[in-house]
């Protein structure tokens, strides 16, 4: 039995909305800058945002709706030079500042950091696309208000694989038992879970009605929860369990 040690925040769609308004558009300045007339409306990217990972997201399109292109012999690498040009784009528009934090989520920050909880993050963005929004969302400092970041390929098998999830547990030394995850999609909490993390769910605009059998409990946002709130939570869910 343990009380509640560190939080584990999840990036796109609970810190930020940064599917619809960012990821989407900078594939699409990518797509466009190599001459490609592919074009992800939002309607499209909905169901490919069921493959995390934005090199695995571009190769789950081509296997779908283009299966031929994916026979070039240089896909591999074009699929390489695609994203690291969306990156590009991401990391302009985050600084740009057209990615807000979402309701709540800086009030429960500055509350778990005052409280000397520790906080860590794991995801499966590029770890540069979390340092950008931190910096520009947060404050310039607030990268080091994260003593583990978990980002990107530093695990080959992403959400819903448990691997990301488990390798903070590792670098953070703590029982997953201990930690509560903030997740906002079925992948998502599909990767907490397994690596046995109590799990919060914030709805976002792309996950809103998904299956979240398993959260501790799925909330449409963080903006009337506060640090006592989410240890009441965890400590619930362990006299339950
Ligand atoms: C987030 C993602 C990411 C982004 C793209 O999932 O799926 O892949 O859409 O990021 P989660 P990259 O919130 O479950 O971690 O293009 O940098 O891979
Ligand atoms: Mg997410």
């Amino acid at each position: 039995m343990h009380t509640l040690q560190a939080l584990i925040f999840d990036v796109d769609g609970t810190l930020a909305d940064t599917e619809r308004d960012g990821h989407r558009i900078a594939f699409n300045r990518a797509f466009a800058d190599a001459g490609l007339d592919w074009q992800w409306d939002e309607a499209l990217y909905g169901e490919l945002l069921t493959v995390t990972g934005g090199k695995e997201r571009i190769r789950f399109f081509v296997d779908r709706y283009l299966p031929e292109f994916a026979q070039r012999p240089d896909f591999a690498a074009l699929v390489k030079s695609l994203h690291a040009t969306k990156t590009t784009h991401y990391v302009r528009l985050v600084e740009s500042g057209a990615l807000p934090l979402r309701p709540g989520v800086m009030q429960l920050i500055t509350e778990a950091r005052a409280a000397g909880l520790r906080m860590a993050i794991a995801t499966t963005t590029t770890p540069e696309n979390v340092t950008v929004l931190l910096r520009a969302s947060m404050a310039p400092e607030a990268v080091s208000w994260f003593e583990v970041i978990g980002a990107g390929d530093v695990v080959p098998a992403k959400k819903p694989a448990p691997d990301i999830y488990t390798w903070v547990l590792e670098r953070l030394q703590l029982p997953a038992s201990a930690c509560l995850a903030l997740e906002d999609s079925v992948n998502g909490l599909k990767s907490s879970l397994a690596a046995g993390i109590p799990t919060l769910v914030t709805e976002s605009e792309y996950t809103h009605g998904q299956d979240f059998s398993g959260a501790i409990a799925v909330l449409p946002d963080l903006a009337e929860t506060r640090l006592a709130d989410l240890h009441a939570i965890f400590g619930k869910n362990l006299s339950s369990t």
